[in-house]
């Protein structure tokens, strides 16, 4: 039974300026008309992620939610095995074990996540059947990966040729120095708003390359990977997860647009936040994006070259963003 069904949609009852015209496009089914012009939709990823913004703006502009949108956005990086950060393809624990994070939350605040999943190509999915099809929010390593193959996901190896070949070599020193924007590139979370003006995000992560087994970070915590609050906005983060959970930085993020400041201050003042909380030390990069319930977007970062996506009426733009080191 959906989890969902039970509780109360309070976006629309809050969200004054949308209710009367929404109210109505939601009676209609499949495409419905945006009666309210105000509502545009948008899509926001973290990276370059051409593709993965590609397929949730079809989904978007398919009248789809946005729901489905970043859930099937984040899932084209889940499956590309180019991408050593996420899903398949994913860089390894320092045992050799690939192990996978996620979490998503929807405009009713409900949200899943899966925490040190294995053999799994497509965390987000699973998080999601966490989310509508259990009373829980979070399963983890092996109760995960059981109720995978229960929701009839498939069991695949995850390690791929150059994965392990990268590892072995790695074993050779065994150092473990985390490369600002290299070994911390990719993590995906995404970010959208449908045409009915309700927000939802995904974040989907292999997390830290050669972490100590067992080893969890920020993307699949609800307040700090992610968040998404469909009255005022959505955040979400990646870099250095320890960084971001100890500041629970998106929820941060969304508290300071709910304050007033737009997505683009919200984001400075999160990173800053975590630089305030390491003595003023800079050599990890953190990034954070934002967006509001207007679709105005931000993007900050603590080391120059993050980039993000953000797809919307106007098309598809790569933005640098701007970072607290100047380049
Ligand atoms: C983590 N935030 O596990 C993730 C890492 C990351 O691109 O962002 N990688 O800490």
């Amino acid at each position: 039974m959906k989890r969902r069904k039970f509780l109360k949609n309070s976006s629309l009852s809050t969200a004054g300026i949308f209710s009367a015209s929404l109210l109505a496009s939601c009676e209609t089914d499949k495409k419905p008309q945006v009666v309210n012009k105000m509502i545009k939709p948008i899509v926001i990823a973290t990276w370059d992620v051409l593709n993965a913004t590609n397929k949730a703006w079809q989904v978007l502009n398919n009248a789809g939610t946005a729901l489905d949108a970043v859930e099937q956005g984040v899932m084209i990086e889940e499956a590309d095995i180019n991408n050593q950060s996420v899903g398949k393809g994913g860089r390894p624990d320092r045992d050799g074990n690939v192990t996978l994070d996620a979490c998503i939350m929807d405009k009713d605040s409900n949200c899943g996540a899966v925490l040190y999943l294995k053999n799994i190509v497509h965390p987000i999915s699973v998080a999601r059947k966490v989310m509508e099809e259990t009373p829980h929010v979070m399963l983890a390593g092996k109760g995960a990966e059981l109720f995978a193959y229960q929701k009839g996901f498939k069991k695949e190896n995850l390690l791929t040729e150059k994965s392990k070949a990268e590892w072995l070599e790695w074993k050779k020193t065994s150092k473990y120095q985390p490369v600002i924007n290299i070994e911390n590139h990719d993590t995906i979370g995404m970010l959208a708003i449908d045409s009915k003006g309700d927000i939802a995000g995904a974040c989907t992560t292999s997390g830290m390359a050669y972490k100590i087994g067992g080893r969890v970070g920020d993307s699949p915590i609800i307040g700090a990977g992610l968040f998404v609050d469909n009255e005022v906005g959505g955040a979400t983060a990646t870099g250095v997860g320890e960084e971001v959970v100890r500041t629970v930085g998106s929820f941060l993020i969304v508290e300071l647009m709910r304050q007033g400041k737009t997505p683009q201050e919200a984001c400075e003042e999160g990173v800053k936040r975590i630089i305030s909380k390491n003595n003023e030390k800079l050599d990890f990069q953190i990034g954070f994006i934002a967006i509001n319930k207007k679709g105005e977007t931000g993007g900050y970062c603590i080391q120059p070259g993050f980039t993000y996506r953000v797809y919307s009426e106007q098309g598809h733009i790569n933005k640098t963003a701007s970072s607290y080191i100047s380049s």
